[in-house]
């Protein structure tokens, strides 16, 4: 395949709420396009972008799929996305991939949590955008009340490009034709107004139209994508992915109406870090240095690591050497590829607007800048508005020696996907964190299935401190006298509270080699051992300083051994009479909410010993609403919170400071480390 212009290609993105029907409508644009010979089902697990086993089974699609087709001389590539929100975080990555995104409405459901939120995303991110309002043949849809519903939420500038007709079983143009027969409005009044619309753009059209009275389409193209990509203009298309109505007629749309790389607003780069990025913008240039995107990975059992990226600049062929973001190794690209679903088509050359493949290539990661040239380093894109993973699990392997395959499987799962996270945390245990329940069963199954990772689950722990409430003497002396030599070491100490957070002091003010100069590390030792497991319940201790101020030694039997064991000796007894207490972290919380949720989300913050401390208004009837909750709290937040806002509200969180737990709270604590506790001391 030789390089394609510009501009005949295309690329948009599919998106929209969980079951509205992209993956169908893919299939169906697919079939329409002589891409493949018959549509494939969703229900028999036959379509060519839910390829994956688990999509099968989960019946959704999880991950973005790639599919290019071809329609009169021109090249279209989609991207089919996931809708539901535990996966979304796969197609807002998509996002930068393509000019236009569009937002499929299921015609039974109206508008979705998902709809509302793609639409607003991709607004965020300047892509032209249009709506397809997918099952016009089903059951009990109204369709006049949806598309009054869309501009009613969406704005004016949600405008039908064509209507149904025949009882839905097919759609009329509006926007070519001036007049014909729709199941509703009228054909020559929705032309109208979109012909009203897109000369606002250009004044000079404006009174040229106002003085002719119509206006040839040809003329009208220019404006129409200017009208695009200012968000002035979005058009709203129906379709039946099912019975192929309006499928036809949404192939050329893409192909008449819909930007080129070269008419819709590319993608914003940053050079350089921080304050100092200067903003560059990518020219769809075949001839120029190669800027591409990866906006997806892959790691395949049988093709390894696989890349997908869109090429915003310059060209890719199978000779071009491509370095990864700032990385100094370029590696020789080989086999260039288009893709269709799963299948990888060998192409040529891939040039601006193609979205491509290369596999094999260990360093490739999600959000890669691939470049041609050693100067045109340090080149990201503008980052994407990534939901942040909240739920939380932690997980060890079921078999010993399993942890190495464990930790590989992590990491890949990780590279794949820029909203699953692996940590190792403060309370020494492997957390994996999701957007959701759906998410973290995905990977478990996918760590079971791919990777042969055998793994127990349970809720993370929370990482408890402990410290001291009152400063307080401690004392001890070590003496052995075992057969021949002895061990003696005697240590006097002080230790005081320190600020929250301070972490910890050690004080040597020991006067007169009382205790020789060479055995103050080991007191030190000593005491550094108690702050691994505090007395209370076990947990690290901290904002303690511990001031060793007199002891005594011996000649002979004074040896680090016993004044290790004297320091620590002496910290436990100071420690016992200090009161001590236990340490709970208390984190920082913003949720976007519903308004009409506002009072339950209080109550129900309140009621996990939380305070709100403010809320702002973000548009569309959400509120984010701020405050601070003890994290041992908020365990099952995830659940609750998606109960009161009917799945309508997400949440983040942040480390804040530690705080004393409620005296209930530290007497469980500890009788849960008396009774578990001594088991791991044996
Ligand atoms: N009646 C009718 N059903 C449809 C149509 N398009 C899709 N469906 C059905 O709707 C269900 C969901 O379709 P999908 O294509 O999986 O929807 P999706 O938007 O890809 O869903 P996610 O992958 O979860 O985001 C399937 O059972 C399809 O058969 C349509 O035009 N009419
Ligand atoms: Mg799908």
């Amino acid at each position: 395949m030789p390089l394609l212009s510009p501009a005949v290609i295309r690329t948009l993105a599919l998106v929209g709420h969980g079951g509205s029907g992209k993956t169908t409508l893919a299939e169906a644009l697919l079939a329409a396009a002589g891409a493949i010979p018959a549509m494939g089902s969703i229900e028999k697990g036959t379509t060519v972008c839910d390829f994956d086993p688990l999509e099968k089974k989960f019946q959704h699609s999880l991950n973005s799929a790639v599919v290019h087709l071809n329609h009169r001389d021109t090249r279209i590539h989609l991207i089919d996305t996931p809708g539901l929100p535990d996966f979304i975080g796969r197609a807002i990555g998509a996002l930068p991939a393509v000019e236009t995104a569009v937002v499929v409405v299921n015609a039974q459901n109206g508008i979705e949590m998902i709809t509302s939120r793609m639409m607003q995303w991709a607004a965020n991110r300047e892509l032209c955008r249009m709506v397809v309002i997918n099952k016009i043949d089903a059951a009990n849809v109204d369709l006049p009340g949806l598309l009054a519903a869309i501009q009613a939420t969406f704005g004016r500038e949600c405008l039908p490009i064509n209507l149904p007709a025949a009882g839905g079983t097919k759609v009329v143009d509006c926007f070519f034709n001036p007049s014909g027969e729709a199941d509703f409005s009228s054909v020559a009044d929705a032309h109208q107004a979109l012909i009203d619309q897109v000369v606002e753009v250009d004044e000079a059209l404006m009174a040229k139209y106002l003085e002719q009275g119509d206006i040839s389409p040809d003329e009208l193209h220019a404006p129409f994508e200017k009208a695009l990509r200012e968000g002035h203009l979005i058009p709203v298309c129906f379709a039946s992915a099912r019975n192929g109505a309006g499928i036809a007629e949404f192939l050329d749309i893409i192909v008449k109406l819909m930007p080129n790389p070269t008419e819709g607003n590319p993608p914003q780069f940053l050079r350089g870090e921080g304050a100092a990025a200067t903003p560059i913008h990518a020219e769809p240039d075949a001839t120029k240095h190669v800027l591409a995107h990866v906006f997806k990975v892959t790691v395949d059992p049988f093709v390894g690591k696989v890349g997908v990226f869109r090429v915003h600049q310059g060209t890719i062929t199978q000779d071009t050497q491509l370095y990864i973001g700032d990385g100094r190794k370029p590696f020789k690209v080989t086999h260039p590829y288009l893709l269709r679903g799963r299948d990888f088509v060998e192409t040529g050359a891939l040039g601006p607007g193609d979205i491509g493949a290369v596999s094999k290539v260990e360093d490739i990661h999600f959000d890669a800048v691939l470049h041609d040239s050693h100067d045109e380093d340090h080149i990201h894109l503008v980052p994407l508005e990534l939901p942040v993973p909240m739920y939380r699990i932690a997980i060890e392997p079921k078999k010993r020696g399993d942890e190495q395959r464990i930790s590989e499987a992590l990491h890949k799962l990780a590279a794949e996907d820029p909203t699953f996270r692996a940590e190792h945390t403060s309370a020494n245990e492997t957390v994996i964190s999701g957007l959701g329940e759906l998410h973290m069963r995905y990977i478990l199954e996918r760590m079971q299935g791919q990777y042969h990772a055998e793994i127990n689950t349970r809720p993370p722990r929370i990482p408890y401190r402990e410290t001291v409430s009152a400063g307080a003497e401690g004392h001890y002396r070590h003496k052995k006298q075992t057969g021949g030599a002895g061990q003696f070491g005697e240590v006097f100490l002080r230790i005081e509270p320190l600020a929250r957070g301070a972490g910890f002091e050690f004080v040597d003010q020991v006067k007169g080699g009382t205790i020789p100069g060479q055995f103050i590390p080991a007191v030190e030792k000593g005491v550094r051992q108690v702050l691994e497991a505090g007395p209370v319940a076990g947990y690290p201790l901290q904002d303690v300083r511990v001031i060793v101020y007199d002891g005594k030694h011996h000649a002979v039997d004074s040896k680090e051994v016993a004044f290790i064991a004297a320091g620590k000796r002496a910290f436990m007894d100071a420690i016992h009479k200090a009161r001590p207490i236990i340490l709970e972290p208390i984190v920082n919380v913003e949720i976007a909410a519903p308004d009409a949720n506002m009072g339950d989300i209080a109550g129900d913050i309140s009621s996990r010993r939380g305070q709100i401390s403010g809320t702002d208004t973000i548009g569309g009837g959400m509120l984010a609403i701020k405050g601070h909750a003890p994290l041992a709290e908020l365990a099952d937040y995830h659940t609750r919170l998606k109960s009161i806002t009917a799945g309508r509200g997400s949440f983040s969180i942040e480390f804040s400071h530690y705080e004393t737990v409620p005296a209930a709270v530290q007497a469980q604590l500890a009788e849960e480390h008396a009774r578990t506790g001594h088991a791991e001391d044996d």
